[in-house]
């Protein structure tokens, strides 16, 4: 007989950098905990997971040298890795929303999809620009191939996307660090990038708004009433997959 103790719910993150994700992401985690909602807190790339070989996840080092370009990887190779990081914790992102742990995730496949896809759109561009004929050698990294590796993974209840419309706002917030990626013409691209998976998904429904130029609290808040709406709703459905 199926079980009636109802299940979490997955709430997903996304948005350019800066957009006040790992922000909001604490600040969700902390109310919910303030409300005695179960809940855990993860983010993707999850570059923690060298240490935890016992559970058979263990690409997160590689990940993190990746971004802090310690590393130089092919790009499709990397691409799959950042999935693979998604796809060896799978498991335990199932047992957390069965056993009734609603799940806030700083970014998930989306970010997968819009980065690799954007880095390459750029490195095209300048190939082209400069007269590089190995580009022609070059197949282009295809949008449905990147989306296409993470098949199969759970899908969120939810993905909150926070709306950044002009990149002027988020200069504000600070300079950039040193990762890769962390330039203005990715951000732009990426920005891109987003709206073409917001179209595409637009059927899917699972997509929700949020402004992200708006004070911090008045995002947070907007935040709590999504969440809480979809821990509702979603307590008694199945879990779907991507
Ligand atoms: P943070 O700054 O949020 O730690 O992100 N990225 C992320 C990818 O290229 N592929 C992925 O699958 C994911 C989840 C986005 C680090 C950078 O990693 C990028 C920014
Ligand atoms: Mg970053």
């Amino acid at each position: 007989m199926a079980s009636s103790k109802k299940r979490g719910a997955f709430i997903v993150l996304e948005g350019i950098d800066r957009s006040g994700k790992s922000t909001q992401s604490k600040k969700l985690h902390e109310h919910l905990t303030a409300q005695k909602i179960a809940n855990q807190l993860i983010r993707y790339p999850d570059r923690t997971t060298i240490t935890d070989c016992k559970q058979n996840k263990k690409l997160g080092k590689l990940l993190n040298e990746y971004l802090q370009c310690k590393q130089e990887v092919d790009d499709r190779a990397i691409h799959l890795i950042f999935s693979a990081n998604r796809h060896e914790a799978k498991q335990q992102l199932l047992s957390w929303l069965e056993e009734g742990y609603t799940v806030i995730c700083d970014r998930y496949s989306y970010s997968g999809t819009v980065y690799t896809y954007s880095k390459n759109v750029i490195k095209r561009d300048k190939m082209e620009k400069e007269g590089d004929k190995s580009i022609k050698s070059q197949k282009a990294l295809d949008w449905e191939w990147c989306k296409h590796v993470d098949q199969g993974l759970i899908q969120p209840d939810v993905v909150i996307y926070l709306n950044v419309k002009d990149l002027a706002t988020v200069k504000n917030r600070g300079e950039f660090g040193n990762e890769r990626y962390e330039n203005e013409a990715m951000l732009k691209q990426v920005l891109k990038s987003y709206q073409t998976f917001l179209a595409e998904d637009a059927d899917k429904k699972i997509w929700s708004i949020v402004d992200a130029n708006q004070a911090v609290e008045d995002v947070h808040k907007q935040i709590v009433s999504i969440t809480l709406a979809t821990i509702e709703s979603v307590a008694s459905k199945p879990v779907q997959y991507l």
